[in-house]
């Protein structure tokens, strides 16, 4: 048998291909040197930094799985996971700021889009210089998409779209709208629509006082018979398996981005352990803190080895949306149990900006919540595997 790795027990290192580690060094450079030292101001003060985007895209780190004409590295599912783990290691704000634009934005444009759309759209927000925002939630439909009032209804040459979103990422500080909408054309399907900046009628207020996530800005997407050509509408796509498709992607790329809080959490804990004493010794030296250590350490090689067999089957084009549903489920519950009880460990600290736990703690709080709330991900799984729906 060999020596144990402590931070890789079940030697996911290994089962990485070369060009793979290339990447994720990379992601995880920029990660320490661009964003680190930005996190706990940014924190603080809710500051939004669009600059962010274009550091992003000079390093590549925007559309990973897009194609190199477009912009893109034109990489795998692993190398997109392992690039949201290192971003998320240091915020989970940064990382909903790169998924966003990756698997809402870029995605559907690529995967639905005209060659028009992909020309106009994708370099730019490739390179940072657009920033894009997907806006399927409403204030009436959250878990249930399918309630959305959001109303397209065909005028010459286009298309009016009447409604409300809110709770949406980079949505104030957005050039690109993707929106999804009833189409009265379409038979009242959903679809979607790539709405520009500037638009008459289209405005986007920040949801201001949130305690979680502060580094991200979200906001609302006011619709107020906002006019588009025939142009804005994506023609690849119609019904929910629309915004689905995009979420099945970044979904994934939550399950490896939690697991990098998750680590940061754990790490942060065992330095402080071995460095606080208490009654003589280290507190890392009793058997509850070391039983805490354990768990953190199980359930972050578990969660990571799920997301990168949940991975190779993306890129076999084996993986299911319930698969999906299952390690997003899985490790934004254990990632949140492991940041709060490094936050526990800490002891006083803990509360700290200093320290960090707390900020993951309340960050995976919304991470938990967002693309599908942990018990609508059971509720997916469990008619999976019964095939009772339980929704309603
Ligand atoms: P249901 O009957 O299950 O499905 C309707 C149609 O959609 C298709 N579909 C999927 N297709 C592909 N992938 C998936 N994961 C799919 N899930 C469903 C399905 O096949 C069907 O197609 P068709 O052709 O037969 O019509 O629909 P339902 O209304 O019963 O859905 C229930 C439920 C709970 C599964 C679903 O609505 C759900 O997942 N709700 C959660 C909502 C959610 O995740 N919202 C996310 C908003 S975006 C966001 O949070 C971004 S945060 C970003 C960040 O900052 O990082
Ligand atoms: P609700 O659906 O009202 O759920 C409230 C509670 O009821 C939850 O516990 C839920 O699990 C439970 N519940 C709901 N239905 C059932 C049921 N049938 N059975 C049992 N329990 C149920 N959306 C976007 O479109 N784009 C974005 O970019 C985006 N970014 C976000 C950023 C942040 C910071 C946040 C907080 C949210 C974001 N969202 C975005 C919205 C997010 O996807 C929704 O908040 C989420 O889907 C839950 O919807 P809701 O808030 O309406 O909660």
């Amino acid at each position: 048998l060999a020596p144990l790795d402590w931070t890789d027990p079940l030697g996911l290192e290994a089962q990485l291909s070369e060009d793979e580690r290339m990447l994720r060094d990379a992601a995880r450079q920029f990660a320490e040197e661009v964003l680190a030292p930005r996190i706990i101001d940014a924190y603080r003060e809710e500051t939004v930094e669009p600059e962010i985007f274009r550091l992003m895209g000079e390093a590549g780190l925007l559309g990973p799985t897009i194609p190199e004409e477009y912009g893109g590295l034109g990489a795998g599912y692993v190398t997109y996971g392992l690039i949201a783990r290192e971003v998320e290691r240091v915020d989970s704000g940064y990382r909903s700021m790169m998924s966003v634009q990756s698997s809402l934005v870029m995605y559907p444009i690529n995967a639905y889009g005209s060659d028009a759309q992909k020309e106009r759209y994708l370099p730019g927000l490739a390179r940072g210089e657009l920033i894009g925002c997907f806006g399927l939630t409403e204030p009436d439909a959250g878990s249930d998409p399918g309630g959305m009032k959001t109303k397209a209804v065909k005028i010459d040459g286009g298309y009016r779209i009447s409604g409300a979103k809110t709770w949406i990422s980079n949505a104030p500080i957005a050039d690109v709208f993707v929106v999804w909408a009833k189409s009265e054309a379409h038979g009242g399907k959903i679809r979607g629509f790539v709405l520009e900046k500037g638009a008459k009628g289209l405005s986007a207020p920040k949801i201001g006082g949130k305690l979680s996530l502060r580094a991200s800005v979200t906001g609302e997407i006011v619709l107020d018979g906002v006019e588009v050509g025939e142009d804005a509408l994506l023609p690849g796509v119609e019904g929910l398996k629309g915004p689905f498709g995009c979420l099945n992607r970044a979904r994934y790329g939550i399950a490896w981005g939690t697991m990098g809080a998750a680590e940061y959490c754990w790490h942060a804990a065992r330095t402080y352990g071995l460095e606080r004493k208490q009654f003589g010794r280290p507190i890392a030296q009793t058997q509850l803190f070391q039983k805490k250590l354990a768990d953190m350490q199980t359930e972050i090689a578990l969660g990571l080895n799920g997301a990168l067999a949940l991975g190779r089957m993306m890129e076999a084009h084996t993986a299911s949306p319930e698969a999906i549903s299952l390690m997003k489920r899985n490790n934004c519950g254990k990632a949140l149990e492991i940041a709060r009880m490094a936050r526990d460990m800490h002891g006083g600290n803990g509360i700290s900006e200093e320290y960090q736990v707390m900020r993951h703690a309340a960050n995976l709080e919304t991470v938990n919540t967002y693309e599908g709330t942990h018990d609508i991900h059971a509720l997916i799984l469990g008619r999976a595997q019964t095939g009772l729906q339980a929704f309603f």
